[in-house]
C-alpha cells in the first residue's frame, strides 16, 4: 500500500501532467505563446526521485533531486510528439530524457528511463542541448554539446572546460549509436545537422568558439560539409550568419533546431547574445537562406523574434531564451519549444506562412539609430492613407 505522502505526490504529479494548456491571446501576429510550461523539474517522474520502499524511506524523502528541464530537441513520429529534453539534476549534471505526448502543447510525460547515452573513449562530464535531425539517409541524428574539463588548465582552475559536438544516431529514440565526436579546429557548441545532403555530403551548422564561454574570433554561425558522418571532421568552415556590433547577436549566436524547408527558402531559428549590466541576454531570432544555396542569406529581420517576458526572465541563468527544437506539423503549424532562463520549457505556436511573411517583410537592421527612425517614418507615411480623416 502506498503511504499517504506518496499518494499525495502521485495525485499532484498526475494533475500536473494532465493539466490542459491554453493559448495566450495577446499576440504580435507572428506567434502565440502558451500559458503553462510544457516541461519543468516537477515533470520528472517520481520513480526517478523517490525510493518507494517505506522501510528504506520512512519520511518519503526525495533521494535524487532534479533542478531544471530545458533546452529540448523535438520531433514528430507517427502522430506523436517527442521532446528530447536537457534535464539537469541537483548535482548539476545534465542528461537527456524523452517526453512523449499526443498533443504538441500539453500532456508530455517522461519515459520511465532517461537516455543512457553511449560514450566515446573520452568520458563526457556533461551533455546537453541536443538537436534532432531526421536525415534523408534514414537515421535520426542527435548532435549535442559534450563537455569535459580542460586538461591544459592551470592547477587550481577547476572551471575551464572544453566543448565538443557529440554525435549519436537512432531509429527509435531508445537505442542510440554514438559516433566519434566532431573533429574541429576550435571548440564547438550549437552544432546542427542539415536534413538533406548538399553536393552529396552531410552539412553542419557550426558555432566555432575560442573558449568554452567566449565565441572570441568565432564570427557567428558557420557551415561545413562533411564527407563521412561516422568520422565527422571540419575541413573547411565558412561563417554564414555573422555577429555584428550593437545588435542582439553582438557577443555570440548559435543555430537553434535544423531549418525548415519552405517554398521561399530555408527558415532558420537561432539565438543571439548580447552583454548588458545584468549579464548576458539571450534572445531568439529568425533568418532565411536560399534553397539553391543554403549558405546564402535571403532574409533577416532586425532584432529579436522572441525575448524573455514575465517569469521567463527569471531562473538559474536569468534573461535567457534558448531554443533547439521546433516541430512543423502537418497542418502548416509550427510549434516552437523554447526554454526560459535555463529553468523550464515552454511552447509557442505559429505557422510556416506567418514566419516566412515575418522574415520577408520585417525591415532589416540598419545598424544605426537614425536608420531605425527612418524605418518608422516610412511605415507612418505609408499608413497615413489608411487613417480616417
Ligand atoms: O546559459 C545560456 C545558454 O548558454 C549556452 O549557450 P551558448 O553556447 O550559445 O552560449 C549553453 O550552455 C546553453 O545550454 C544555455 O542555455
Amino acid at each position: 500500500m502506498k503511504s499517504n505522502r506518496l499518494e499525495e505526490l502521485t495525485q499532484n504529479y498526475e494533475a500536473l501532467i494532465n493539466r490542459k494548456n491554453e493559448i495566450c491571446n495577446n499576440s504580435n501576429g507572428i506567434y502565440k505563446r502558451y500559458y503553462h510550461p510544457v516541461l519543468t523539474a516537477e515533470h520528472a517522474p517520481l520513480i526517478w526521485k523517490y525510493d518507494f520502499d517505506e522501510k528504506q524511506n520512512p519520511f518519503m524523502e526525495e533521494r535524487i533531486g532534479i533542478n531544471a528541464v530545458m533546452n529540448t530537441g523535438a520531433i514528430k513520429i507517427n502522430h506523436k510528439y517527442y521532446l528530447v529534453a536537457r534535464v539537469e539534476g541537483a548535482d548539476r549534471k545534465s542528461f537527456f530524457a524523452v517526453a512523449e505526448s499526443n498533443s504538441p502543447v500539453d500532456g508530455f510525460r517522461f519515459w520511465d528511463y532517461p537516455i543512457e547515452m553511449p560514450e566515446t573513449d573520452i568520458p563526457d562530464t556533461n551533455m546537453y542541448d541536443m538537436r534532432l535531425t531526421a536525415h534523408e539517409d534514414g537515421w535520426i541524428y542527435g548532435i549535442f554539446c559534450a563537455e569535459r574539463k580542460d586538461t591544459n588548465a592551470p592547477a587550481g582552475d577547476l572551471s575551464s572546460a572544453v566543448a565538443v559536438a557529440g554525435i549519436a544516431r537512432t531509429k527509435d529514440l531508445k537505442t542510440w549509436q554514438r559516433l566519434p565526436d566532431l573533429k574541429s579546429p576550435s571548440q564547438q557548441r550549437n552544432v546542427v545537422l542539415h536534413p538533406e545532403f548538399v553536393n552529396g555530403k552531410y552539412a553542419l551548422y557550426t558555432r566555432p568558439q575560442d573558449g568554452f564561454i567566449d565565441a572570441g574570433n568565432g564570427g557567428g554561425i558557420g557551415w561545413a560539409l562533411i564527407d563521412d558522418i561516422c568520422h565527422a571532421e571540419i575541413k573547411e568552415e565558412k561563417i554564414i550568419n555573422k555577429r555584428f556590433y550593437h545588435t542582439i547577436k553582438e557577443v555570440k549566436n548559435g543555430e537553434g533546431p535544423h531549418p525548415i524547408k519552405t517554398p521561399q527558402g530555408w527558415l532558420h531559428l537561432a539565438h543571439g547574445v548580447r552583454g548588458c549590466a545584468a549579464g548576458l541576454r539571450y534572445v531568439l531570432y529568425l533568418y532565411m537562406t536560399s534553397l539553391e544555396d543554403p549558405t546564402e542569406i535571403i532574409a533577416e529581420p532586425a532584432g529579436y523574434f522572441m525575448a524573455p517576458i514575465g517569469e521567463e526572465r527569471i531562473g538559474d541563468v536569468s534573461n535567457v531564451l534558448f531554443s533547439n527544437g521546433w516541430i512543423e506539423d502537418d497542418n502548416g503549424k509550427i510549434y516552437i519549444y523554447y526554454a526560459s532562463s535555463d529553468t523550464r520549457l515552454h511552447v509557442a505556436e505559429s505557422t510556416v506562412s506567418q514566419l516566412v511573411d515575418y522574415c520577408l517583410h520585417t525591415p532589416t537592421d540598419g545598424f544605426r539609430s537614425i536608420e531605425s527612425v527612418k524605418r518608422i517614418i516610412t511605415m507612418v507615411n505609408h499608413n497615413k492613407q489608411y487613417l480616417k480623416q
